[in-house]
């Protein structure tokens, strides 16, 4: 057995083991690829994802629902902010991650492209976005590589009160006037079908899972999250009082979860290649955002250059 071979499969039988991977461990280039594919197509959603919700927060209709979306979409800057921690001690750093970002070839979640039309969207990003979120996230906290699961922990936290003042806000809707009501039904008719996109595609298109799971970075697939997100994301429909927009939902006694209809794959490809409906806004956002904060890394580089050098001379 060649070296190598040896050092896979003690890499394999730490994993199997239910051991961390901690960065100065061996582990295989694939799986350093894949974790920064992963955990920086991660912090870029997070990152991304303030979008579509910054939009609402000068327009929030009260005070308080004003502080609370604007703490939650601060969080999502942290959530992004430990992800690209993670993902620069595979030995990346974060300036090449943003590059990949703004040169389109490292992804964000498909999700944040669709635009944000009323208030009831707030609602339904936090109650259905976050919602699918925690379910693909909390397992998440279990992955094999270090960094990344203990990053995942205070996210999961924090995801957590964000679904909650969704459901809030569409509990408040759909309990209120009848144009409210409605505000709260075409939230969820535009929103339902992007939520479940959110989990990529069918096992069987999924080029990624298989190895993945095998290094328990997943530890669930695609479809098997999904369907834990229907099952209990239905029921909470039914407390609001709304209808879930799929005729073939069905409860299935014999395999106890529901069916639901087929997703839109080609819209879910098309937004994933670039061409969903807000794609080129959001990265020319983002990309805007890089250049304008451009000064304030100089200053700190050059702030932080200072004080090194303040530190070198009382040392000398
Ligand atoms: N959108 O073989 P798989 C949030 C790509 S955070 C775009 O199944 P994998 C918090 C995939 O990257 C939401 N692309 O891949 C928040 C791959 O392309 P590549 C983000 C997608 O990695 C809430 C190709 O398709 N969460 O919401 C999507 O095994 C509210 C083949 O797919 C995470 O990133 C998609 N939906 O499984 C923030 C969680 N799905 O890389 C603000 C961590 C798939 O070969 C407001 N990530 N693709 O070019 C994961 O769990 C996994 O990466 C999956 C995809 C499940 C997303």
């Amino acid at each position: 057995m060649s070296d190598t071979a040896i050092l896979e499969q003690q890499f394999q039988q730490k994993i199997d083991d239910e051991l961390r991977i901690e960065p100065k461990d061996w582990m295989p280039e694939t799986y350093r690829q894949t974790l920064i594919r992963q955990i920086s197509q991660h912090a870029h959603s997070e990152v991304v994802g303030m979008l579509p919700e910054g939009n609402w927060i000068t327009r929030a209709p009260s005070l308080r629902r004003k502080a609370v979306l604007l703490a939650k979409v601060q969080d999502e800057a942290g959530h992004g902010l430990y992800l690209y921690s993670a993902a620069e001690t595979l030995g990346v750093t974060r300036d090449q991650m943003v590059e990949k970002l703004h040169d389109g070839t490292a992804k964000y979640s498909s999700i944040f492209n669709y635009p944000t039309l009323t208030w009831a969207d707030m609602g339904a990003i936090g109650w259905l976005v976050d919602g699918a979120a925690i379910m693909n996230q909390v397992p998440l906290c279990r992955c094999s590589y270090g960094p990344y699961s203990r990053a995942m922990i205070r996210v999961c936290k924090e995801e957590s009160f964000h679904q909650r003042q969704g459901f809030e806000i569409m509990l408040t809707l759909s309990n209120g006037t009848p144009a409210q009501r409605k505000m709260a039904q075409d939230a969820l008719n535009r929103f339902w079908w992007p939520a479940l996109m959110m989990f990529g595609p069918n096992d069987a298109e999924s080029p990624h899972s298989q190895q993945s799971m095998k290094w328990k970075i997943k530890r669930f697939s695609n479809d098997e999250l999904r369907q834990k997100f229907v099952d209990v994301t239905v029921e909470q429909a039914k407390i609001l009082g709304l209808t879930v927009p799929d005729p073939d939902l069905k409860w299935n006694e014999e395999r106890g979860h529901y069916d639901f209809g087929e997703i839109n794959w080609d819209e879910f490809w098309n937004v994933v290649k670039g061409n969903g409906p807000c794609n080129r806004e959001r990265l020319e956002t983002r990309r805007n955002a890089w250049e304008n904060g451009e000064w304030v890394r100089q200053a700190a580089t050059a702030y932080a250059a200072k004080q090194a050098a303040a530190k070198e001379q009382k040392v000398a």
